[in-house]
């Protein structure tokens, strides 16, 4: 990880609190906000508070399992904080193809309405 990369990511300054955000859920290792561009009733997007650049960098070190295994297992816990009790959606979006735009890793957690697919 390079220090210039953490200092301009967007969501290491919503981690930081230097950029304000409607805060969800937040624990040591994993932070949740609303999106700033919901595209369903519910839309919040979970983040790992460390500095990771995509799914892609994720490594199969004991940390990045740990950290990974946590945030997975914390999304039925905000989805029913969040009253998604009819199910919802979890997407991330990975590099280019994947239209990733912010360069943190994060999950997008969608709910309140039904889902299309395939997706777009
Ligand atoms: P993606 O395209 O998967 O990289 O999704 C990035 C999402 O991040 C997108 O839905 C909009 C959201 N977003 C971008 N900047 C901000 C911000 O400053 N605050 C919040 N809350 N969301 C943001």
């Amino acid at each position: 990880m390079h220090f210039m990369e953490t200092q301009n990511c967007i969501f290491c300054k919503i981690v930081s609190g230097e950029i304000p955000s409607d805060k969800v859920y937040e624990d040591a290792e994993i932070l949740c906000f609303r999106d700033l561009e919901p595209q369903a009733p519910t839309h919040v997007l979970i983040v790992p508070k460390i500095h990771i650049a995509s799914l892609d960098e994720v490594e199969e070190s004991k940390e990045h399992k740990e950290l990974l295994g946590h945030l997975m297992a914390k999304v039925s816990v905000i989805a029913a904080q969040l009253g998604l009790s009819n199910g919802y959606r979890l997407v991330n979006n990975c590099g280019e193809d994947g239209m990733q735009s912010v360069k943190h890793l994060h999950f997008h957690l969608l709910g309140g309405r039904a889902m299309g697919w395939p997706p777009g």
